[in-house]
């Protein structure tokens, strides 16, 4: 058979489409449900994760909307959609997916949001809470960000891994409601170290979130005794969302 160009254009158009949150068949949520008071006390947040660049494929199969009704059945508090297209092959689209098959969920849109006009989106999209990665947003930008996500109705959801990240943190805090996570794994390197988040908690304030390389329930208990109201769970819950609530504590 010699290869079909045509249909191939099609095929990497319709990713394209996808991509930018265009997708047919689901309407647009009007309603907004904050993150933050569900991590008030001890919950999880299961992920929506296809691919990473340190693990390659995860779960290249996944379908949102099977995959948001088993976590919604695992009994999560939220879900975390990942919707970065280059590296983790996620999109926009997912979080109308996910929204429309679990509507009593919070959805977090995790991404490396940039720019205040991205938060417009997010809620557009139906996004409830929004990561905001410290480390790659200066101080006047993440403050911006978290101001204009409460604006919404949405909950700024800020992760820190430095001294610095936590100084900034502080900053997002004086002016209302947010989500403190830290994440376990380096996003320079990969790097995974659960001693990070253990020496951050006492810093993190009421509603803090343990992130990444939670594998087995026993995982999920180290994070519980460090004080963490919040578990992000993402490989592990993709991989198989069948037993997802073996991870939900
Ligand atoms: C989930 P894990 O190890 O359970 O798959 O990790 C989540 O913490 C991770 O996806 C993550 C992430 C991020 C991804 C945490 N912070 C920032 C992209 C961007």
């Amino acid at each position: 058979m010699s290869r079909d160009i045509l249909a191939e254009i099609v095929a990497k158009r319709k990713a394209d489409i996808e991509r930018l949150g265009i997708c047919f068949g689901f309407e647009r949520p009007k309603r907004t449900r904050p993150l933050h008071p569900f991590i008030a006390k001890p919950g999880t947040i299961l992920e929506v994760k296809r691919s990473s660049p340190s693990k390659g494929n995860i779960a290249m199969g996944l379908d949102p909307v099977e995959t948001a009704r088993k976590y919604a059945e695992a009994g999560t508090s939220a879900i975390s959609v990942l919707t970065e297209g280059n590296y983790f092959n996620g999109s926009l689209a997912d979080i109308l997916k996910v929204a429309a098959a679990a509507p009593n969920c919070a959805i977090l849109r995790k991404d490396f949001l940039l720019s205040p006009e991205e938060i417009d989106v997010a809620y557009d999209f139906g996004a409830d809470a929004v990561l905001l990665i410290a480390r790659i947003l200066d101080d006047s930008t993440l403050c911006a960000m978290a101001n204009r996500a409460r604006e919404l109705g949405m909950t700024p959801f800020v992760e820190v891994r430095t001294e610095d990240d936590l100084r900034k943190l502080k900053l997002v805090q004086k002016d209302g409601e947010c989500v403190a996570g830290v994440n376990a794994r380096d996003l320079r390197n990969f790097h995974i170290d659960p001693l990070i988040p253990a020496a951050f908690r006492k810093e993190l304030g009421p509603r803090a979130v343990f992130e990444s390389g939670v594998k087995e329930p026993s995982d999920a208990a180290f994070a519980r005794r460090l004080g963490f109201e919040g578990i992000l769970i993402g490989e592990a819950a993709a991989k198989s969302p069948d037993s997802a609530k073996n991870l939900v504590s």
